[in-house]
């Protein structure tokens, strides 16, 4: 099953809680504070990997979270980290972060290898040791672990056709792509049936490729003629070009079809090609003869005869009867892949690193200053504080322990809050940080 967009769950791992312990030693009876910090919590990281081409993984699958922290012990022995979790994705995943109202693009994992983190894991608590001072000789608290991340992300493919198919009008293109793949185009005995290309996704032996099935061109599209040619830049990117050759253009009295016409044909598309661009014309291509069906016993003739002329059939192929349609998938797959991995390696070359080093989301806030916050008072008297290292710094404290809501007021009091407090609130209403309730503890 291909599937080209998937919604998730992503959590990073708690951080485990930092540990309240004192030295025991023989010759020191009141040994200081020995309590280590908690591990840091898992990250959740999404990974371009060529060797994948859908989404599907997610389809049963949606949420992820990565391994907790572990607890600090004594000793000053720092708990395990959490493993992270990676993700792998096709290359070409556009990834969105989703709130309630909104979404926002977080970037685009394009080439083999890119990682990008979606979801941090919480930092781990400082155990007792971390609080040691002059002024504080026996700390007798730790911090919680800060909860991991958690988030709802979009992830899209963009798809990159890795196999144009080009030819006159009513050749069979769009036959051929709703027989290869689950694409419905339009399908009709008149020329110009197609206006705008198609996609449609190929799945072979547990890989997908993507095919672009892309309107008729004819002799002079690059003057302007039929539909032109500008449709041509949708299939630029193509590693393999399938240029078909309609039997039924030069059917014969005796059953076949006239070499010399098809032969014709096909000089006369390399020509618009050519015109286009240098880019189109260098491609891999595959000569494909199709409705077959129409000379039945004719065709290896007819193969022998183009080649004559300079035309080497690759295969021969009918959407009606299904002749030859298996054997072009599998034929197009090593190919695909193969000009795959040189785009790839191009693309490395010249668009440069900046591209690969996907924003780190947000990074430790280890350190204790507090940075900026910001106090609102609303209609109902409620105050909310918000900022980034502020509600980290809330839903760490352990207010369970009186040391720590002993920190945290110290804290308030250095940072300015219970000064702004004192003109804002009225003494009673609730007082959150983030969504921690602080109140009581003011
Ligand atoms: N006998 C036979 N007819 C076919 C085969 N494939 C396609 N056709 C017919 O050929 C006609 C044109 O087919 P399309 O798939 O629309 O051709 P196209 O190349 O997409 O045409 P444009 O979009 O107009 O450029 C239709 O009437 C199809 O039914 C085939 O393998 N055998
Ligand atoms: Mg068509």
């Amino acid at each position: 099953m291909f599937l080209d967009e998937a919604t998730l769950e992503v959590k990073g791992g708690n951080g485990g809680r930092g540990c309240v312990s004192w030295r025991r030693e023989k010759y020191e009876p009141m040994g200081g504070p020995d309590g280590g910090n908690g591990g840091k919590g898992g990250d959740v990281f999404l990974v371009a990997d060529a060797n994948t081409d859908t989404l599907s993984d997610f389809s049963m699958r949606k949420r992820f979270e990565a391994e907790i922290g572990r607890f600090g012990m004594g000793k000053c022995q720092t708990g395990k980290e959490g493993k992270d979790i990676e993700l792998r994705v096709p290359p070409g995943t556009i990834v969105e972060v989703m709130s309630e109202s909104n979404s926002e693009v977080l970037g685009e994992l394009l080439s083999n290898g890119d990682r990008m983190l979606v979801a941090r894991g919480g930092r781990g608590g400082f155990g007792n040791a971390h609080f040691k001072s002059s002024t504080r000789q026996r700390p007798d608290f730790a911090e919680l672990g800060e909860p991991g991340e958690q988030k709802k992300i979009h992830l899209e493919l963009k798809l990159i056709a890795d196999a144009g198919i080009i030819g006159y009008p009513s050749v069979g293109k769009s036959t051929l792509i709703s027989v290869i793949s689950s694409a419905r185009p339009k399908i009709g005995d008149y020329p110009f049936t197609t206006l705008v290309p198609n996609l449609g996704v190929v799945t072979v032996s547990e890989r997908s490729y993507v095919v672009c099935d892309v309107p008729g061109l004819i002799e002079g599209a690059s003057e302007g003629k039929g539909l032109g040619d500008a449709f041509l830049k949708h299939i630029e990117r193509c590693g393999v070009l399938v240029h078909l050759l309609d039997c039924g253009r030069a059917l014969t009295e005796e059953g076949g079809a006239d070499a010399e016409i098809l032969a014709k044909d096909y000089r006369a598309i390399r020509h618009e090609l050519e015109v286009f661009s240098p880019t189109l014309c260098a491609k891999h291509e595959l000569i494909v003869l199709s409705k077959i069906d129409l000379i039945g016993e004719n065709v290896s003739a007819l193969e022998r005869e183009l080649k004559k002329l300079g035309v080497s059939v690759a295969m021969s192929i009918s959407s009606a009867t299904h002749i030859g349609i298996e054997e072009l998938k599998k034929t197009l797959l090593p190919i695909v892949l193969e000009e795959r991995r040189k785009r790839e390696e191009g693309e490395g070359s010249d668009v440069q690193a900046e591209q690969k080093i996907i924003p780190t989301l947000r990074p430790h806030l280890a350190s204790q200053r507090m940075g900026a916050y910001r106090i609102e008072l609303k209609v109902d008297g409620t105050v909310r504080i918000a900022g980034k290292r502020i509600e980290q710094f809330v839903v760490m404290t352990d207010f369970m322990n009186e040391g720590a809501v002993r920190r945290f007021r110290d804290v308030m009091d250095r940072i300015g809050v219970r000064r702004v407090l004192a003109s804002k609130w009225d003494g009673k209403s609730p007082v959150y940080v983030g969504s921690v309730r602080i109140d009581s503890f003011l």
